[in-house]
């Protein structure tokens, strides 16, 4: 059974992640989290892209060489990803022999069937996107000193010798498989942008570097070291070698500044390699910071173990897919933040499920009916009906839409606790109370299971105070000792979920 595959960008180590990167991974980790939610086997792969003058010019500046540079800063990520609960099923890094094997191995086929040949590149190159720049995209900077259209910096004049790969053969083939693949390419409006680039003809692109030693060399040809984006690309591929479940990939996730990489140069290696193509490429906005990208090279950037501490882990996962459409781009604030959280975290749903939970455990002495006489019940009705909806748009990666549909619902259950007062209800209809507190708290378990792949240990705690039978993960020695133990499967408020600020 194939596995469903998802991947993540190759980060680069030149410096530590920043929010940028920790919102791909955690949109790949709340997809992977959501696949194993229902059952479905899921890999998710992601990692550190170590080659490269980028690095070399790195580990140089920092006195290191450069292996152990990578390994410092490669753990970074790491820790990163540990930190904000990601459960990636592998880590690769482009230094390690399993993928350095592969990309030779791909390199040499290509170079026997033709695709890979030799020649000379005279032109422009930009170290910080690692990318080729035509001259006429070049911005003419003071003293006439040409910079990168991306980030801004001076660029390089190279005059080497080259391998080529003849991507200017395979614009016919992805325009095909564009157009018989309409989910290849997403969101959609990036689908035009990448169709546009390929109808106006591609080029051939140079694929190895003749003076950058920080590389995997060339098969037989050990002066020249492969280009950097053609050694990562390749990662998705490498990782699965030894295991037949996993490719292709259903989707690698990326941000929009490295899709023509993605949506055209990769899908050409494969179809050179002739290796199936993933069933998805998609591609995010940006995360900025008053209105610039947020990046290593603007040195603009926020550090995400900073808003963990004050905020917690789950609010920051919760915040950068509720912020802005994926896809989109959205500037990031602390004040943007702090107000959701207390809007929508502190108050719609911690105020909401300590109030449930306070309820049943005055009024029903933490019990609910086992089966209470339903019929037209809120929770079919209104809740569970749901679902569906809320499943097709996190299989869309569309997770701005589905927190939004799961806040709506959350806005409602709050609507349905004012509106049927079960205070005055366990004065004066007890039937009913119990009956309206059954339909509060099943309707409040659904909403976790929903919330679960966005914040897994809130959706633990929610579970714990409604009385799942279930001892999360999350349950540390002092609770135990505390006797929550005990306690377990009896619905009783516990801790404030979100605790307000400032
Ligand atoms: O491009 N907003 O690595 P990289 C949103 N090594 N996402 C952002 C972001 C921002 N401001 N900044 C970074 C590389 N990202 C290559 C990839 S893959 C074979 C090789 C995220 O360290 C986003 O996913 O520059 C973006 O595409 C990626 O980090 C770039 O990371």
């Amino acid at each position: 059974m194939k596995k469903y595959y998802i991947t993540t960008p190759l980060y680069y180590v030149n410096a530590a992640p920043h929010i940028g990167h920790a919102y791909t991974t955690i949109a790949a980790d709340v997809l992977a989290r959501f696949q194993r939610g229902r059952g479905i086997a899921t890999h998710l792969l992601t990692g550190t892209d170590e080659h490269g003058q980028k690095i070399e010019d790195a580990a140089k500046a920092s006195g290191k060489h450069s292996i152990d540079f990578c390994d410092a800063v490669s753990g970074k990520f790491r820790d990163l990803w540990k930190r904000l609960d990601i459960q990636y099923d592998d880590y690769i890094r482009t230094t390690e022999k399993r993928h350095e094997d592969k990309v030779q191995e791909l390199f040499a086929l290509l170079m026997k069937n033709g695709d890979i040949v030799k020649g000379r590149y005279e032109g422009l190159y930009d170290v910080v996107s690692e990318s080729y720049v035509k001259e006429a995209d070049a911005v003419k900077g003071p003293n006439g000193v040409l910079l990168s259209p991306d980030s801004g910096k001076p660029l390089q004049k190279l005059s080497e010798e080259t391998y080529f790969f003849k991507l200017s053969k395979f614009g016919p083939r992805l325009l095909a498989h564009y157009r018989d693949n309409p989910g290849f390419l997403a969101p959609s409006n990036r689908a035009l942008e990448i169709v546009r680039f390929v109808s106006a003809g591609l080029e051939d692109i140079s694929v190895s570097r003749a003076k950058v030693k920080w590389g995997i060399p060339v098969p037989g040809d050990p002066d020249h070291t492969v280009y950097v984006w053609f050694d990562a690309l390749i990662n998705y591929w490498s990782a699965t070698a030894g295991a037949d479940d996993l490719w292709p990939a259903d989707v690698h996730i990326v941000g929009k500044e490295i899709y023509r990489f993605h949506a055209v140069i990769w899908p050409a290696i494969l179809m050179a390699a002739g290796l199936p193509l993933p069933k998805k490429v998609f591609a995010h906005g940006w995360w900025t910071v008053d209105g610039r990208k947020m990046s290593k090279s603007l040195s603009n950037f926020v550090d995400p173990c900073e808003i963990t501490q004050e905020f917690g882990v789950d609010a920051l996962r919760y915040f950068l897919l509720r912020e802005m459409p994926f896809g989109n781009d959205g500037d990031f604030s602390k004040a943007s933040l702090t107000k959701r959280y207390n809007a929508e975290l502190a108050n719609d749903l911690g105020n909401l499920v300590s109030r449930v939970a306070e309820m049943v455990d005055k009024f029903l002495g933490g019990r609910l009916p086992t089966k209470p006489p339903l019929s037209g019940d809120f929770y079919t009705t209104v809740v569970a009906k749901r679902t569906p909806e809320i499943a097709a748009k996190m299989e869309e990666l569309d997770f701005h839409g589905a927190l939004n549909a799961i806040w709506g619902v959350i806005r409602e259950i709050n609507a349905r606790v004012n509106e049927k007062a079960p205070w005055k209800l366990a004065k004066d209809d007890m039937a009913q109370c119990e009956l309206v507190l059954f339909d509060l708290v099943w309707s409040l378990r659904l909403v976790s299971g929903w919330i679960d792949p966005f914040m897994p240990h809130t959706a633990a705690k929610i579970h714990m105070q409604l009385g799942v039978r279930q001892f999360p993960d999350s349950l540390t020695a002092e609770d135990v000792l505390s006797g929550v133990k005990e306690r377990v499967g009896l619905i009783q408020k516990g801790p404030v979920l979100f605790p307000r600020k400032a």
